[in-house]
């Protein structure tokens, strides 16, 4: 018989590489999506299955984590070995405008999860991921963070996580239910949403090179991530729960960089060299050279600037993970370094921004969404 697995967040950048990973694993894979008035299911179409055919291993069921009585009767259908809950309001900037809906989602949708598993009397068949966060660690306490440094969230989003971490921990310790936080750090990939910082670069310099926009505006260029590809995380999510003991992990590469550097990188990927000039919100990028013939960038031309609007309330200026633990006990190690992310996702956005070139030669009018 094939595992089945529950995905919370099928139609988010995880959920969809989850879904393949564990598809070719060969296990039976239900996905949570939410009822949209437009289709949200993009970054899953490659996987769908006609919902006639018999012996599917693909099947979406609408919910939402704000509803206690459509988890518990899915989860009840479907009798999940392995819960995967992805599922969240997952944009930092943007929870401190919905906190509410933050804390419901993000929170006590997993204690939603949790409590369904245990009145369900599933607490000994199936196992729980929890995507915890590396916003956990908010303000510096001490660099790289590990399972034993001390959390300081600084977000609304990043306080509804610390509720669904330690309720994980709870319902782990109080009703012995194999349930793990997975503490990942920032990862990125080609199907990474758009406004998340490491997309809109990559965009942002696809479509600039191919002159399809001028410049682009950003908000703190200092802070700091360790960022991973998305492709290499997912596994982890799964080895996580293959372990003999349910414990939580720090998923990470180790290494830090800034927005700033980011945006070198993904300009340098198109043979674009940048210089910054300026500080705090006065600071811009200019093009410093352009070695590529296919781009007609002028020299001088101003591309970025730094608009306040993108400004947290309170920010996380620095994170870097120490992943010894997970390297040493479940063997992970990334095949992606940071290079190898930024070309996969700059070459995705060059051909998706391509396309958007031929649109606008053939006359038809291209938006592009400033957020
Ligand atoms: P995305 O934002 O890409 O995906 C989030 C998913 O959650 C989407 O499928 C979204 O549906 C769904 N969702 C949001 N609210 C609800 C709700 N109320 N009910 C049901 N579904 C909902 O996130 P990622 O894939 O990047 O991240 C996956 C998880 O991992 C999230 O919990 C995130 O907080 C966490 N995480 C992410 C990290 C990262 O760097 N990517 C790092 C650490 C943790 P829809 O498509 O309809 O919007
Ligand atoms: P983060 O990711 O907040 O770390 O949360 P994001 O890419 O949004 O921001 C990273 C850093 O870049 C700075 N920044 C900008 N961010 C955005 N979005 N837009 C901008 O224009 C911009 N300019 C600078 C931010 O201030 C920040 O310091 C992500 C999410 O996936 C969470 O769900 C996850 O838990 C954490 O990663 C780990």
């Amino acid at each position: 018989m094939a595992k089945k697995a529950l995905i919370t967040g099928v139609t988010g950048q995880d959920g969809a590489y989850l879904s393949e990973f564990l598809l070719k694993k060969g296990y039976e894979v239900h996905g949570l999506k939410r009822r949209s008035s437009l289709f949200n299911t993009d970054r899953i179409d490659h996987l769908y299955q006609d919902p006639h055919i018999e012996n599917r291993n693909f099947i979406l069921h609408y919910g939402d984590m704000t509803d206690s009585t459509n988890l518990i009767r899915l989860i009840q259908e479907i009798q999940p070995d392995e819960i995967y809950n992805l599922a969240a309001m997952s944009h930092v900037h943007v929870s401190f405008e919905i906190p509410e809906y933050t804390a419901n989602a993000d929170g006590i949708g997993t204690l939603r999860i949790l409590d369904a598993v245990r009145l369900l009397g599933l607490e000994k068949k199936t196992r729980i991921y929890q995507a915890s966060t590396s916003e956990l660690y908010g303000k510096v306490q001490e660099v790289p963070q590990s399972e034993t440094t001390p959390f300081y969230p600084r977000s609304p989003y990043a306080v509804a996580k610390m509720y669904a971490y330690w309720i994980t921990v709870n319902y782990r310790e109080a009703y012995g239910m194999y349930a793990c936080n997975g503490i990942l750090f920032n990862h990125e990939s080609p199907i990474r949403g758009e406004t998340f910082v490491t997309r809109k670069i990559t965009r942002a310099t696809a479509r600039i090179a191919l002159g399809l926009q001028d410049k682009f505006y950003l908000g703190n260029l200092n802070a700091q991530r360790d960022w991973g590809h998305a492709k290499d995380y997912v596994r982890m999510m799964w080895m996580i729960l293959q372990h003999d003991e349910p414990e939580d992990w720090v998923i990470a590469t180790g290494k830090t960089t800034t927005v700033r550097d980011f945006v070198r990188m993904s300009f340098s990927e198109v043979g674009i060299e940048l210089e910054f000039k300026g500080e705090g919100v006065d600071e811009k990028g200019y093009v410093k050279a352009c070695k590529n013939p296919d781009f007609q960038l002028e020299t001088g031309k101003e591309i970025l600037a730094v608009d306040p609007k993108y400004f947290r309330p309170t920010e996380v200026d620095l994170l870097i993970g120490d992943p010894t633990k997970a390297n040493q006990k479940l063997g992970w190690i990334p095949e992606y370094d940071l290079q190898g992310l930024v070309k996969d996702m700059m070459q995705s956005d060059v051909k998706l921004m391509q396309k958007d070139q031929y649109l606008k030669k053939g006359g038809y009018q291209v938006l592009n969404y400033f957020e």
